[in-house]
């Protein structure tokens, strides 16, 4: 009888336990966008080289497990380990890489060198001198840092330390304003005017009525655009404003007018 109870609270122990796992990993996948995307490269056993998922590290490096491959990367006495995951999340037509993002780690020494080309599977440096650091990057044109988590703080000999970087593309937008002139009896306003934005994607669709207040879209991409409207019976094109047809960037605002009148 008493073997039984002990038996059943070893099970209730072992439950518990991988509840509050699950739990920690579900709070940190909240904590960090596209964490669950995010491999680590890690030492399993002192024996075996894994890429396991961001959410998971925490629980393998408390069983034992190390940053970075088997091999060469040992813990040695009197050092810690700093990996540096790189992200780049491209909605909005934004094409760089983890790789094209320079990341300097300040305030300790790292082996190997304190500045590198970011990784989405991580670069693992050994820190020899410890105390408060940080992780920086140089900008990128068109991107801005979304969040960076574990990327400041204090570094003790013996730690292994995650820092996660995550950069998004910043969108372009291009406003459409659309006026009309009725000096000759016309009744249209800018609603009745349907205006195509041409050669880029937008988040909500690129047709839509016309708006004397503007349009906005948010772009899903860069590069050449043109902005046309559909005849409406009655009315001729008297202008449009030189940035209804271009060349649009990351972060670039455009904004075109198109004025109408009565014929
Ligand atoms: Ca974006
Ligand atoms: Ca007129």
């Amino acid at each position: 009888m008493l073997r039984r109870t002990s038996v059943v609270l070893f099970c209730a122990a072992l439950v518990v336990s991988a509840a509050v796992v699950t739990l920690s990993a579900t709070a940190d996948a909240k904590l960090k966008p596209g964490a669950g995307k995010t491999k680590v490269v890690l030492c399993h056993k002192g024996r075996v080289t894994i890429r396991v998922g961001l959410p998971a590290v925490k629980a393998h490096l408390r069983h034992g497990d190390t940053l970075g491959r088997c091999g060469g990367q040992a813990a040695a006495p009197h050092t810690a380990r700093l990996a540096v995951v790189k992200n780049v999340v491209n909605d909005n037509g934004g094409t760089k890489a983890p790789g094209d993002f320079t990341v300097t780690i300040n305030g300790v020494t790292a082996t190997g060198g304190n500045t590198f080309a970011g990784s989405a599977v991580a670069v693992v440096r050994t820190i020899t001198t410890f105390g408060a650091y940080s992780v920086t990057e140089l900008s990128v044109s068109g991107y801005a840092l979304k969040s960076a988590s574990g990327c400041s703080g204090t570094i003790a000999s013996g730690q292994d330390v995650v820092c996660v970087l995550t950069n998004d593309d910043v969108p372009a937008t291009i406003t459409v304003v659309k006026n009309v002139i009725n000096d000759h009896g016309g009744t249209k306003g800018p609603g009745d005017f349907t205006i195509t934005l041409g050669g880029v994607t937008t988040t909500a669709g690129n047709t839509f009525a016309g708006s004397a207040a503007g349009v906005t879209k948010t772009l899903t991409s860069v590069g050449a655009y043109g902005v046309s409207e559909a005849a409406v019976a009655g009315y001729a094109l008297q202008s449009a404003s030189a940035d209804c047809v271009g060349v649009i960037a990351l972060g670039q605002s455009r904004t075109c007018v198109l004025t109408n009148n009565d014929v």
